[in-house]
Protein backbone atom coordinates (compact mmCIF):
# COMPACT_ATOMS: atom_id res chain seq x y z
CA UNK A 1 0.00 0.00 0.00
CA UNK A 2 2.43 2.77 0.98
CA UNK A 3 5.13 1.12 -2.11
CA UNK A 4 2.15 2.18 -4.61
CA UNK A 5 1.44 5.60 -3.12
CA UNK A 6 4.96 6.62 -3.18
CA UNK A 7 4.75 5.44 -7.10
CA UNK A 8 1.70 7.34 -7.89
CA UNK A 9 3.30 10.68 -6.13
CA UNK A 10 6.49 10.13 -8.30
CA UNK A 11 4.89 9.94 -11.50
CA UNK A 12 2.46 12.78 -10.84
CA UNK A 13 5.93 14.97 -10.17
CA UNK A 14 9.00 13.39 -12.26
CA UNK A 15 8.34 15.63 -15.34
CA UNK A 16 10.65 14.48 -17.29
CA UNK A 17 11.64 10.72 -16.23
CA UNK A 18 9.53 7.83 -14.87
CA UNK A 19 10.22 6.01 -12.39
CA UNK A 20 8.90 2.32 -11.64
CA UNK A 21 10.60 -0.64 -9.92
CA UNK A 22 13.68 1.70 -10.05
CA UNK A 23 14.32 2.08 -13.41
CA UNK A 24 14.83 5.60 -13.96
CA UNK A 25 14.84 7.53 -17.32
CA UNK A 26 16.28 11.19 -17.43
CA UNK A 27 17.62 13.87 -19.95
CA UNK A 28 15.65 11.84 -22.96
CA UNK A 29 15.82 13.95 -26.54
CA UNK A 30 15.52 13.22 -29.92
CA UNK A 31 17.79 14.54 -33.23
CA UNK A 32 15.08 16.68 -35.36
CA UNK A 33 14.94 15.18 -38.62
CA UNK A 34 14.92 17.11 -42.12
CA UNK A 35 12.87 17.16 -43.89
CA UNK A 36 13.58 14.80 -46.34
CA UNK A 37 15.40 12.11 -43.30
CA UNK A 38 13.18 9.09 -42.69
CA UNK A 39 15.17 7.79 -39.76
CA UNK A 40 16.51 9.61 -36.38
CA UNK A 41 17.44 9.07 -32.94
CA UNK A 42 16.72 9.58 -29.60
CA UNK A 43 18.86 9.40 -26.30
CA UNK A 44 18.60 9.45 -22.95
CA UNK A 45 20.56 8.59 -19.25
CA UNK A 46 19.04 5.38 -17.74
CA UNK A 47 19.37 3.78 -14.27
CA UNK A 48 17.89 0.76 -12.87
CA UNK A 49 18.65 0.71 -9.00
CA UNK A 50 19.71 -1.92 -6.94
CA UNK A 51 18.54 -4.68 -8.90
CA UNK A 52 19.31 -3.73 -12.98
CA UNK A 53 17.73 -4.19 -15.49
CA UNK A 54 18.20 -5.03 -19.86
CA UNK A 55 17.00 -2.74 -22.30
CA UNK A 56 15.50 -4.75 -25.12
CA UNK A 57 13.45 -2.74 -26.98
CA UNK A 58 11.23 0.76 -27.26
CA UNK A 59 8.43 1.58 -28.90
CA UNK A 60 7.31 5.79 -30.61
CA UNK A 61 4.26 7.18 -32.12
CA UNK A 62 6.31 9.14 -34.34
CA UNK A 63 8.32 6.19 -36.36
CA UNK A 64 6.81 2.76 -37.67
CA UNK A 65 9.44 0.74 -36.77
CA UNK A 66 11.85 1.33 -33.00
CA UNK A 67 14.71 -0.06 -32.47
CA UNK A 68 17.81 -1.05 -29.84
CA UNK A 69 20.45 0.03 -31.88
CA UNK A 70 24.71 0.43 -31.20
CA UNK A 71 27.13 2.79 -32.75
CA UNK A 72 30.50 1.38 -33.47
CA UNK A 73 33.67 2.54 -35.26
CA UNK A 74 34.43 0.04 -37.69
CA UNK A 75 37.99 0.86 -39.45
CA UNK A 76 37.31 4.68 -38.72
CA UNK A 77 33.88 4.24 -40.05
CA UNK A 78 30.67 4.88 -38.16
CA UNK A 79 28.74 1.57 -38.27
CA UNK A 80 25.43 0.72 -36.49
CA UNK A 81 23.23 -2.31 -36.01
CA UNK A 82 20.42 -3.22 -33.96
CA UNK A 83 21.28 -4.80 -30.20
CA UNK A 84 19.56 -7.43 -28.86
CA UNK A 85 19.65 -5.25 -25.32
CA UNK A 86 21.79 -3.16 -23.03
CA UNK A 87 22.04 -4.55 -19.96
CA UNK A 88 21.70 -1.67 -17.18
CA UNK A 89 23.79 -3.40 -13.85
CA UNK A 90 22.82 -2.83 -10.40
CA UNK A 91 24.12 0.48 -9.60
CA UNK A 92 25.02 1.18 -12.87
CA UNK A 93 23.85 4.59 -14.99
CA UNK A 94 23.95 3.84 -19.05
CA UNK A 95 24.11 6.70 -21.47
CA UNK A 96 22.17 6.73 -24.68
CA UNK A 97 24.27 8.57 -26.85
CA UNK A 98 25.06 10.40 -30.11
CA UNK A 99 28.30 7.33 -31.13
CA UNK A 100 27.06 4.71 -28.77
CA UNK A 101 23.79 3.28 -28.04
CA UNK A 102 20.73 4.91 -29.14
CA UNK A 103 16.75 4.48 -30.01
CA UNK A 104 16.85 4.26 -33.72
CA UNK A 105 13.73 6.20 -34.85
CA UNK A 106 12.78 4.25 -38.94
CA UNK A 107 10.29 5.22 -41.14
CA UNK A 108 9.69 7.98 -39.21
CA UNK A 109 5.84 9.42 -40.14
CA UNK A 110 6.58 12.81 -40.31
CA UNK A 111 9.84 14.66 -39.86
CA UNK A 112 10.59 15.71 -35.98
CA UNK A 113 11.01 18.83 -35.60
CA UNK A 114 12.76 21.27 -32.71
CA UNK A 115 10.85 22.00 -29.95
CA UNK A 116 8.55 18.59 -30.79
CA UNK A 117 7.93 16.01 -27.55
CA UNK A 118 8.17 12.84 -28.68
CA UNK A 119 6.31 10.21 -26.67
CA UNK A 120 8.74 6.72 -26.24
CA UNK A 121 8.20 3.41 -24.71
CA UNK A 122 11.49 1.72 -23.21
CA UNK A 123 10.53 -2.16 -22.54
CA UNK A 124 12.87 -3.08 -19.84
CA UNK A 125 13.21 -7.27 -18.15
CA UNK A 126 14.02 -7.32 -14.54
CA UNK A 127 13.55 -10.21 -12.77
CA UNK A 128 12.01 -12.08 -15.41
CA UNK A 129 9.24 -9.86 -16.09
CA UNK A 130 8.64 -6.82 -18.73
CA UNK A 131 8.67 -3.39 -17.73
CA UNK A 132 7.24 -0.57 -19.91
CA UNK A 133 8.60 2.65 -18.97
CA UNK A 134 6.93 5.90 -20.83
CA UNK A 135 9.54 8.38 -21.86
CA UNK A 136 9.07 11.81 -22.90
CA UNK A 137 11.86 13.09 -25.52
CA UNK A 138 12.12 16.95 -27.14
CA UNK A 139 13.69 17.45 -30.14
CA UNK A 140 16.76 19.17 -30.43
CA UNK A 141 19.19 20.52 -33.45
CA UNK A 142 20.75 18.04 -36.10
CA UNK A 143 23.89 19.71 -34.96
CA UNK A 144 24.95 21.70 -32.00
CA UNK A 145 23.87 19.39 -29.25
CA UNK A 146 25.27 20.31 -26.23
CA UNK A 147 27.15 17.84 -24.42
CA UNK A 148 25.19 17.90 -21.11
CA UNK A 149 22.65 20.27 -20.18
CA UNK A 150 21.58 21.72 -16.77
CA UNK A 151 18.05 21.78 -15.62
CU1 LIG B 1 20.80 3.58 -35.29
Amino acid sequence: MIRSIVVASCLSICAMGTAQADITVSDAWVRASLPQQRATGAFMTISAGAHGARLVGARSTVAAVTEVHEMKLVDNIARMGRVEAVDVGPGQVVELKPGSYHIMLMELKQPVQVGDTVELELIFEQGGATRSVPVTAVARPLTGAPMKRHH
